[in-house]
């Protein structure tokens, strides 16, 4: 059960509160509110009830790309590039490792620290667990909070082409895929699944071998989408060479989707994709938490452990039993 164990009348009246906190900027509370939307449940959705008249401004940027590429050190050099520019930065960096060792993602923390202490800058690392559509929802609401607590740029960190990873990445305006020269297999999977996703391509660590060839498999691969035919650059990213060129390309895809009135649609698709998957994830819970309680269940269970009835068949009655139960759904 996802569902806080605490009483919710008396929570309601405690996440208003930490919403106002959350949209006047106040980095503690954003830093609650995050633990909260991960943590699910009726606060989730108060507080994001609270909030979502108020998102929409931030820029929001998805960095993706293979483990070692050097996403989280652009990541640092955009911040700093950003700060120099006047905006306030949220960062959401979603760890891969196993929530175990959970070692990457103290790294990550350690490596981005220097910005930590400044108010104008959020950082907060998410580690990716089991549950698949649960770390992109988070990712989505934490998104929001940030948005909502005045950033004017959101940048998320995710790693590789899997499934969550697309999720996430394309939940954003912008997706950046950050490579690097020499990658081979990687650069079939960039054919495979990056090249749909990315609007700016970076190929890192420049200075380690000759990126030419590289960058040319990459840019003959690109496609123009919609008018914007994706850049690829080239950075080191640790002396922060090409950053600036990156921040520009950003700011100039950010323009063009204004410009050319696209952003509402993508928008609008993301939603779609989001509420589809919410609506339906919350409903498997809410179904399965009923069904329990019914005693077609227990019946049907025992039949088919007692071989009376066909685990194939007794899928099919449950489905029926699911579609006829009623009851007050959570609001
Ligand atoms: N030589 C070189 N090393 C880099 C460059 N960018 C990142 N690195 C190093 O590569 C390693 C992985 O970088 P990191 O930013 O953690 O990669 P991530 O896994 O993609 O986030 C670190 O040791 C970085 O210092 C680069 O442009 N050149
Ligand atoms: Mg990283």
């Amino acid at each position: 059960m996802k569902y806080a164990p605490t009483p919710f009348c008396r929570d309601r009246a405690l996440v208003g509160e930490l919403a106002s906190r959350v949209l006047k900027g106040d980095h503690r509370a954003l830093g609650k509110a995050i633990s909260i939307i991960e943590g699910g449940g009726p606060a989730r959705r108060k507080l994001i009830q609270e909030i979502y008249p108020r998102t929409g401004n931030a820029f929001t940027i998805g960095i993706t790309g293979p483990t070692g590429t050097g996403k989280s050190t652009l990541v640092n050099k955009a911040i700093e590039e950003y700060r120099k520019r006047g905006r306030k930065v949220g960062v959401l960096a979603i760890d891969p490792s196993s929530p175990l060792t959970g070692g990457a993602l103290l790294g990550d923390r350690l490596r981005m620290m220097d910005h930590s202490l400044e108010r104008e800058v959020y950082i907060r690392s998410m580690a990716s667990r089991g549950d698949v559509g649960g770390l992109a929802r988070a990712a989505r609401n934490t998104i929001r909070l940030l948005d909502a607590a005045g950033m004017d740029v959101v940048i998320v960190e995710t790693v590789g082409a899997g499934q969550t990873e697309v999720q996430v990445a394309t939940a954003v305006d912008a997706t950046v895929v950050v490579l690097m020269p020499q990658l081979g297999d990687e650069i079939q999977a960039f054919k495979a699944g990056f090249n749909e996703i990315g609007d700016i391509f970076v190929v890192n660590k420049a200075d380690i071998t000759n990126p030419a060839k590289t960058i040319f498999n990459i840019a003959s691969g690109v496609e123009e989408k919609n008018g914007w035919r994706p850049p690829v650059l080239k950075t080191v990213a640790p002396k922060g060479t090409g950053v600036v060129a990156l921040v520009d390309a950003l700011e100039k895809f950010g323009k063009f989707l204004e410009e050319r009135g696209l952003r509402e649609g993508r928008m609008r698709q993301r939603l779609e994709a989001e509420l589809m998957e919410a609506a339906f994830s919350d409903f498997c819970d809410e179904a399965a938490n009923r069904l329990k309680g019914e005693k077609s269940w227990r019946l049907i269970l025992g039949q088919v452990s007692k071989k009376e009835l066909d685990p194939e068949t007794a899928a099919g009655r449950l489905v029926k039993i699911i579609g006829k139960l009623d009851g007050t759904p959570n609001a």
